[in-house]
């Protein structure tokens, strides 16, 4: 497939996606949810790639769902869009492996619910977030009424989401909706350098954990903490925790191949 709007670059064990529409803020359209999809369905059964980034080209990172296509929707249609948009944003949740939003500017609306359904988010200090529906006389659309209140607290996603206000990025670390604030210019070597962290980790444990924190948040703390520990287990099958601790007891690195 010949990607429209994706840019895609692959290296070093890190895949970057960047959004490319900005004449029109990187806005979310139909096309971009298919090219996305596309390009998950190629990097699923990889197992060079660890880590995926995901950034916006321009002033925005996404400044929301395409209001250009959803002012001719009918019920119908802005099931189906919204839907489109939860069944890919879930799927990046629940992605193997951690996905880091490389939030570069705008953050609004379902821009802000992309980058919720990533991993974490590291901000350039001109990132603006926010969730703006109100002042276009709908709701959150892609299950920013239900993330937002879970990463950020719910006095927090009630504000945002009833007000509509736009909040900067220290003002989004402060909420824990970011993770780090970086200088615009910094944004990607920082990323990246985040993301050869990860990459360089255990190759099970990072997408071990990332599943197990993913499942265990929507289950009682008992039940999760069983999931945990069934999975620790099972780890102990694998050649590459077993190498980590015989270098850690050797005093040498770890070589995870
Ligand atoms: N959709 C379509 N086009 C957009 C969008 C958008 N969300 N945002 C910006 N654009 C377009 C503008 O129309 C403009 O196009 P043109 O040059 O042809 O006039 C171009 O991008 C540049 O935008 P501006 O001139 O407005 O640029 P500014 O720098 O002045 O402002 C802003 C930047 C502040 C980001 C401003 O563009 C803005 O407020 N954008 C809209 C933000 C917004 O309301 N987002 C929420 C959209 S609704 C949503 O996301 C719901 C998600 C759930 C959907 C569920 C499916 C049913």
């Amino acid at each position: 497939m010949e990607y429209q709007i994706l840019k895609t670059r692959i290296a070093d064990r890190i895949a970057v996606v960047t959004i490319s529409r900005p004449a029109a803020m990187n806005a979310l359209n139909s096309d971009f949810f298919d090219e996305l999809n596309h390009f998950l369905d190629d990097l699923e059964p990889r197992d060079d790639v660890k880590v995926m980034v995901i950034t916006g080209e321009g002033k925005a990172f996404v400044a929301g769902a395409d209001i250009a296509e959803m002012v001719h929707m009918d019920e119908a249609q802005g099931y189906a869009f919204s839907t489109k948009g939860q069944r890919t944003f879930d799927r990046l949740e629940q992605f193997a492996i951690p996905v880091i939003a490389a939030v570069n500017g705008y953050a609004l609306g379902g821009g802000c619910e992309l980058a919720m359904a990533c991993d974490f988010r590291i901000a350039s200090k001109l990132a603006k977030f926010g969730q703006p529906e109100m002042n276009l006389g709908m709701i959150p659309g892609y299950a920013a009424t239900q993330r937002l209140s879970r990463i950020a607290g719910l006095g927090n996603a009630l504000y945002l989401i009833l007000t509509a206000d736009t909040i900067n990025a220290d003002d989004a670390l402060r909420i824990g909706l970011v993770q780090k604030v970086t200088e615009p210019e910094v944004l990607m070597e920082e990323v990246l350098k985040l993301a050869g962290k990860i990459a360089g980790n255990g190759s099970q444990a990072v997408p071990r954990s990332k599943k197990i924190i993913r499942a265990g948040f929507a289950m009682d703390f008992k039940e999760a903490s069983e999931l945990e520990a069934v999975d620790f287990g099972r780890q102990f099958n694998d050649e590459a925790t077993k190498e980590g601790m015989r270098a850690f007891l050797e005093k040498r690195k770890p070589n995870w191949k």
